[in-house]
């Protein structure tokens, strides 16, 4: 699959606003945000979407994806109320950006279903 604006962004080719950062995981502000605090969660390797992942081989990335929106949530001041942690899935999920991302929303009482 051809690369997305994710991977401009990971090359610091397009600024963003930057709240954490690993060799392997990059966090950043959302464009468009839903919520007081609302920040994505990337692996720094391309890979789509959710259904191109298995639990042998990226089981460690991802432990670090969440190990990361705890780290945000914690000094971001949001981890104590409570926050949400979204992936969109293909077209039906909402999915836009076709590298995996974590939506971090936080900041405001969230609401249940989700549109
Ligand atoms: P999704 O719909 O789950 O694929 O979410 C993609 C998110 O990416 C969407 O909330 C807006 C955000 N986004 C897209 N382009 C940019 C960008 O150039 N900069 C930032 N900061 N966020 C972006």
């Amino acid at each position: 699959m051809a690369e997305t604006i994710f991977s401009k962004i990971i090359r610091k080719e397009i600024p963003v606003d930057i709240v954490y950062e690993t060799e392997t995981v990059l966090a950043f502000r959302d464009i468009n945000p839903q919520a007081p605090v609302h920040v994505l969660i990337i692996p720094k390797v391309e890979i789509p979407k959710i259904t191109d992942l298995d639990g042998k081989t990226h089981g460690q990335l991802l432990g670090e994806l969440f190990d990361a929106a705890n780290k945000i949530a914690n000094d971001l001041g949001i981890a104590e109320d409570g926050f949400r942690l979204v992936f969109n899935c293909g077209s039906n999920g909402g999915q836009d950006v076709f590298h995996l991302h974590m939506h971090l929303l936080g900041g405001r009482k969230m609401t249940w279903p989700p549109g």
